[in-house]
């Protein structure tokens, strides 16, 4: 097998090493035999950095003196990832790394385990957004990242004895972070509060207090592009780092509250998706990055101008907003040309909406986040007044074109009474050049249902870009063996930087040898995962059973119960003898999900899943033919171990409930097999690699409708209880007390809600989903031809790269390209 060709920096192993070795003894002070495996870490890394810092510096200049428009991409969150690896990929650095460690003494992977993940992000969207930095580096498009440097990322999930999520706060920045910088000199003032006067007839804001918002800089180095770009990620400090008057009367902490007050800002990531809750520290932070942010590309982009000539900043710039959350930048873009720089109006809104675009990550109404007038007003009322005047101009503009008084009633921005809000996405797709879905049924959706209005009254802003995802990490750190055959097969390496390149895998998948090789590759990824998981959790795995995973945050709407059921269903069956446990195909069922910390049914369902696992697992009736593990704090890491030991991956959500997903994309670059609905790029998926290739089952988003028009979630689901017996059976089983030692309490509200609601039609779509096991079964007996089916999954998926979706943004929305 021919070794992968990582790009080749100029420099050796032993000078790599040495670099090590400088940075252990000048920087941090520890000789190089008492140095750790963290310590060496932090040294290697901060040796990268060096080796960035000319690409790095090279990039913002070229980006500031040239004409090329750059992209800020505006996103609360920020999945990124453990970055050494990738950075010595990105860098050509990954072969030295490795020899110098070992010269040194250490095992090089301890190394790498040695840094701590940072959780900046919920789920999908956060990670889209690493992925998405990652490819505008590597194809050298001037790119900023803005977001937030939350002390707390996403809570670390425990199970207790019962098996229920329990929540520990996420202290990332516990040891040290050698990635980030923090530049002080580049911070900027984010006022709040107050009060609008009018003064020489003018509208003025008088805030009552502000935060100082200080930028930490991460490095973005592309894939062999020479190019290295910034996410900026805003931290908040106090300007009245202690009020010495307060002090001096001796009230302690009332001096440092202005402190605790500002600090709290960035302190923690909100833990929900899909559901947002109306906090105004939720909003707060909003405006805070989004505001440092525009002020800061004011400042990169017309360095020590007083008076720039702001009219060409849509030249400049183009801000993506990543979901609702970044939105409140468009009144503060408003206000900051008009106010700050004198601009009127109407040029002000014609630099604003050439400026930002936006997309949309969600179907579910409930996800579109709408905020109360009075909790905007009193946090920023010069905002409030603009988003009444856009409003008011946006109103005019419908009835001008003619549409009719109750379409326009329901398309408002801001609604007036008594509960006076203001909804975000109008906002957006009103105030921005493009709206794009993630998936090309989404996009639909969209256009069909969810903003039908907008796309009605402005057809030409509506836009698809599919999602992707990174083959750098998602392929070839996360599964070495798997790209060391994929190069062999393909003769070089350049699949990934261009992964529609797989295709010359097609006639492969007929060349008996390789497919032998491609399963003998999967199989050992699935001998590594079981010593990670024995290492990490404590499990004891058998290889030689199909591995079938489901992994994302736990929601309804993704019918992780769907899943469980049909575990409970099959182990029910061999319980009652009706099933012969020799019979059937041995499997693993692999659970990764994070429920919202408030979100009672995701964690009855999570308690469920772990009971089952004990149940499942323990019984001797099961012969260890069916078992079931759900490793604790599902997070990158794992995703990068489980993933390519993956033989079935579970993509099950509702049909029309899933936006994109992108978890689909990274399983079948990794050679696993598909089970799933019509649903987000479930579509396209299948599309690409073939009906042939793929396990589709279950209803259709117009089945879905139909049955919400014949009242389903009304008590229409229990027939599918009264008339599937493997369905009664299991949801019996459920109830019964079987994984609840007796108790009959314990899963009561989920019982109650399959039985009475089902919002999600999981029982309308168990049956489809118990036959497809049987097509699933008799294809994974016949291993080769499981395996050929795989290669063409992973043949056929070179277009779910990120690659592909950020040019589909260059040349939908952005218009703009590589630096020159
Ligand atoms: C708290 C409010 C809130 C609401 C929605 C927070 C986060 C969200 C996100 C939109 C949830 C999310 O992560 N959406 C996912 O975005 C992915 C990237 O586009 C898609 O692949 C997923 O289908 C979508 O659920």
């Amino acid at each position: 097998m021919t070794e992968i060709t990582a790009p080749k920096s100029p420099i050796s192993a032993e000078q790599f090493a040495d670099e090590i070795r400088e940075q252990l003894k000048y920087t941090q002070g520890v000789t190089e035999q008492q140095a750790t495996d963290a310590d060496v870490y932090v040294a290697a890394a901060s040796a990268v950095r060096r080796h960035l810092m000319d690409a790095w510096m090279q990039t913002q200049q070229d980006m500031i003196n040239g004409d090329t428009k750059a992209v800020g991409y505006l996103s609360a969150e920020f999945l990124m990832g453990k970055q050494l690896s990738n950075a010595l990929l990105n860098v050509g650095l990954t072969e030295q790394f490795e020899e110098a460690v070992k010269n040194l003494g250490h095992d090089p992977q301890n190394v790498i385990d040695a840094e701590y993940e940072p959780g900046l992000g919920n789920g999908g969207l956060g990670r889209l957004a690493a992925c998405f930095i990652d490819s505008l580096a590597s194809l050298g498009v001037p790119a900023f990242g803005y977001g937030i440097q939350y002390k707390y990322g996403i809570f670390k999930q425990e199970f207790d004895e019962e098996g229920k999520q329990v929540e520990t706060p996420d202290y990332w920045l516990e040891n040290e972070e050698p990635w980030g910088h923090i530049d002080y000199g580049r911070s900027q003032r984010v006022n709040f509060g107050g009060e609008v006067v009018e003064e020489n007839g003018k509208r003025v804001w008088k805030p009552s207090w502000a935060v100082r918002a200080v930028p930490v800089d991460y490095m973005v180095p592309g894939y062999k592009s020479g190019r290295v770009n910034t996410l900026r990620l805003w931290t908040s400090k106090s300007y009245d780092e202690f009020d010495l008057l307060t002090f001096n009367k001796s009230e302690y902490l009332d001096a440092v509250r202005p402190q605790v007050v500002a600090e709290n800002i960035s302190k923690i990531l909100y833990p929900e998706d899909s559901t947002p809750q109306g906090k105004a520290l939720r909003l707060e932070q909003q405006y805070f990055f989004v505001s440092a942010s525009i002020h800061d590309a004011i400042r990169v982009f017309y360095p020590g101008q007083d008076k720039p000539d702001l009219t060409t900043f849509p030249q400049k710039i183009n801000f993506q907003l990543n979901d609702t959350h970044p939105v409140i930048g468009i009144p503060e873009l408003m206000r900051v040309l008009i106010d700050e720089y004198g601009y009127d109006w109407d040029t002000a809104w014609s630099i604003t909406s050439k400026t930002f675009n936006y997309t949309c990550h969600t179907l579910l109404p409930e996800a579109l986040e709408v905020w109360s007038a009075d909790l905007i007003g009193a946090l920023l009322p010069r905002h409030l007044e603009i988003i009444k005047k856009i409003n008011d101009q946006f109103v005019k503009e419908l009835a001008a074109q003619g549409v009719d008084k109750k379409q326009i009633e329901r398309m408002r921005i801001y609604t007036d009474g008594k509960d006076a809000s203001v909804r975000m996405a109008y906002l957006a797709t009103y105030g921005g050049s493009h709206v794009n879905g993630v998936a090309e049924l989404h996009s639909q959706l969209l256009k069909d249902v969810t903003l039908k209005d907008f796309s009605d009254a402005y057809p030409d802003k509506f836009t698809n870009v599919t999602n992707g995802v990174t083959p750098r990490r998602f392929v070839r750190m996360a599964n070495p063996r798997m790209s060391d055959l994929i190069t062999e097969g393909l003769g070089t390496d350049a699949w990934m930087s261009d992964l529609e390149k797989l295709q010359g895998l097609v006639p492969l998948a007929d060349d008996a040898e390789f497919v032998k090789k491609f399963a003998e590759v999967k199989q050992a990824n699935k001998r590594a995962f079981v010593d990670f998981a024995k290492r990490k959790y404590g499990f004891e795995i058998n290889a030689d059973t199909m591995f079938n995973t489901m992994v994302k945050r736990l929601h309804e709407y993704k019918r992780q119960s769907l899943k469980i059921l049909a575990v409970i269903s099959t182990y029910a069956d061999i319980k009652s003898g009706k099933l012969d446990v020799d019979s059937i195909v041995p499997r693993t069922v692999f659970f990764g999900a994070k429920s919202a910390p408030g979100y009672a049914m995701a964690k009855e369902t999570i308690q469920l899943i772990n009971n089952v696992s004990r149940v499942v697992n323990n019984d001797p009736a099961t012969k260890g033919k069916l078992s079931v593990y759900f490793p604790w704090n599902y997070n990158i890491e794992l995703a990068e171990n489980l993933i390519p030991a993956t033989d079935l991956d579970e993509q099950i959500s509702q049909a029309g409930k899933e936006a994109s997903g992108t978890g689909n994309m990274k399983f079948a670059l990794n050679g696993a097999l598909t089970v799933g609905t019509l649903d987000g790029a479930n579509v396209e998926i299948r599309e690409r690699v073939g009906a042939e290739n793929f396990f589709l089952f279950g209803m259709t988003v117009d089945e879905v409708d139909a049955l919400y028009a014949a009242d389903y979630d009304h008590g229409g689901s229990r027939r599918y209880y009264e008339e599937d017996p493997r369905l009664k059976q299991a949801i019996d089983m459920v109830a019964d007390g079987t994984f609840s030692e007796g108790d009959k309490k314990t899963y009561e509200n989920l019982v109650n809600d399959w039985l009475t609601h089902d919002y999600f039609m999981t029982l309308a779509d168990f049956g489809a989903y118990m036959d497809i096991q049987d097509e699933i079964e008799s294809t994974y007996r016949d291993p080769m031809k499981w395996a050929r089916m795989a290669v063409l999954n992973v043949a056929n998926s070179g277009y779910f790269s990120s690659d592909r979706s950020i040019e589909d943004y260059l040349e939908r929305i952005w218009h703009t390209g590589p630096l020159a």
